[in-house]
């Protein structure tokens, strides 16, 4: 079915169904969004979650009573609908104060004020019962080599991502965090640019267990790298603790497009992944799948609506595909003929050592390398096109 329930465990940052359409070369297109309107919306389109910046929902700078009638009616709506909150992130990167970044800023002061903002979200987090908390670093970072010493950054990165892990240990707050990376946009460069950049640093944390990715399909893109083949390699690692679904088309600015509307066949290899890609050939990522995307500034708000539901239709369109896909008896075959099942065979036999190794003449001075394959090849490209022709439903 393609009708989103509960059970897909869809969810929207209030972010992205609350963008006004300003950009760099234009003010607002729409009016700003209510929180009771995104939540009761985003319930009847079948999402279960929202998530949200502290300044998404009381803006930058509110009295404490502000504060807590935004806190207070975001809870009467998430009661009423029962929509929940998977997820909370803090904004260091709006407010002019933090124009060169928030944990990682030259300025001490600065560095301070943006702990103390993060410490009191998550407090509210805990509170909402969300169970991840992101940091995304769009201002940690520079755009000249001198101005920033990076070694010292990263430093003051882990020494923050350190402090955020003992408070939550502390507090008893069942809270993990997940960083995400992106490669530049709003910073030249932004610190921890990519997945594979993030989970070195998170190996050099006090508390690595607490601490994972959250990547974004159009980040990873802008660096011109594959989502789906970081997304395996933060699953390999255990280190896939939330996902940013959206579109991007090339190597240029972050799109934020609807999931599907950018690099269709490597979303349809994401959504194999996540759905088919587990132990038994099911799920392989059980957390939400959380649209991270801007409603273009050419839509009003019909149009917004339209395209949040368009990313979990697409979500769910892929999903029935990839099913498909993994069902067909001459896709299995072509698996089998490209040797891809062979590939989660041992190299060595149970308790061979090298020393057997070495003594296997079959290995080594009786495999003849450029008999071998014997013209033969993979079929690697029929396998693609079986791919591709259940993605566009010819099969
Ligand atoms: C901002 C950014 C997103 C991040 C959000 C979380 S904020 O919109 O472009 O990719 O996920 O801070
Ligand atoms: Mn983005
Ligand atoms: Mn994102
Ligand atoms: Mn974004």
């Amino acid at each position: 079915t393609t009708t989103p329930t509960r059970a897909d465990k869809f969810s929207f940052g209030l972010w992205t169904i609350g963008y006004n359409g300003t950009d760099p070369f234009g003010g607002p297109t729409r009016p700003q969004l209510d929180v009771v309107e995104a939540v009761t919306k985003l319930n009847e389109l079948g999402a279960y979650g929202l998530t949200f910046h502290d300044d998404d929902l009381f803006a930058f700078g509110s009295t404490d009573a502000e504060r807590q009638k935004q806190i207070d009616r975001l809870k009467q709506v998430l009661s009423d609908t029962g929509v929940i909150v998977p997820m909370v992130t803090t904004n260091l990167f709006s407010a002019p104060v933090f124009k060169d970044g928030g944990f990682t800023s030259n300025d001490r002061a600065v560095r301070r004020f943006a702990l103390r903002k993060v410490l009191r979200n998550l407090d509210l987090a805990a509170e909402l019962g969300a169970k991840t908390f992101v940091m995304w670093g769009g201002r940690e970072g520079a755009e000249y080599d001198a101005a920033k010493d990076i070694r010292a950054a990263l430093e003051r990165y882990r020494e923050a991502v350190n402090l955020l892990g003992q408070y939550v240990t502390d507090k008893g707050y069942d809270i993990k965090f997940a960083i995400e990376p992106k490669p530049n946009e709003p910073r030249g460069d932004i610190l921890l640019p990519t997945v594979g950049h993030a989970l070195a640093f998170i190996e050099t944390l006090e508390r690595p267990e607490l601490v994972g990715v959250n990547p974004e399909v159009g980040h990873e893109q802008m660096a011109g790298l594959n989502f789906a083949a970081g997304i395996a390699q933060a699953l390999y690692q255990g280190k896939l603790f939330h996902i940013d679904l959206n579109g991007q088309r090339g190597i240029k600015y972050d799109q934020d497009l609807v999931f599907g509307h950018g690099d269709l066949q490597n979303a349809f290899a994401l959504v194999d992944l996540l759905e088919n890609g587990g132990p038994n050939g099911g799920p392989s990522y059980e957390g939400p799948r959380h649209f991270d995307y801007k409603p273009s500034r050419t839509e009003d708000i019909t149009g917004v609506w339209d395209s949040a539901a368009a990313n979990m239709r697409t979500y769910l369109l892929l999903k029935e595909r990839a099913q498909a896909f993994r069902a067909d008896p001459e896709v299995q075959e072509a698996l089998e003929a490209s040797r891809v099942t062979q590939l989660s065979v041992n190299t060595l036999n149970d308790g061979e050592s090298y020393d057997d190794l070495l003594a296997d003449t079959s290995a080594y001075e009786e495999f003849d390398a450029d008999a071998y394959f014997g013209g033969k090849g993979f079929g690697f490209v029929r396998l693609q096109q079986l791919a591709l022709e259940h993605l566009i439903g010819a099969r």
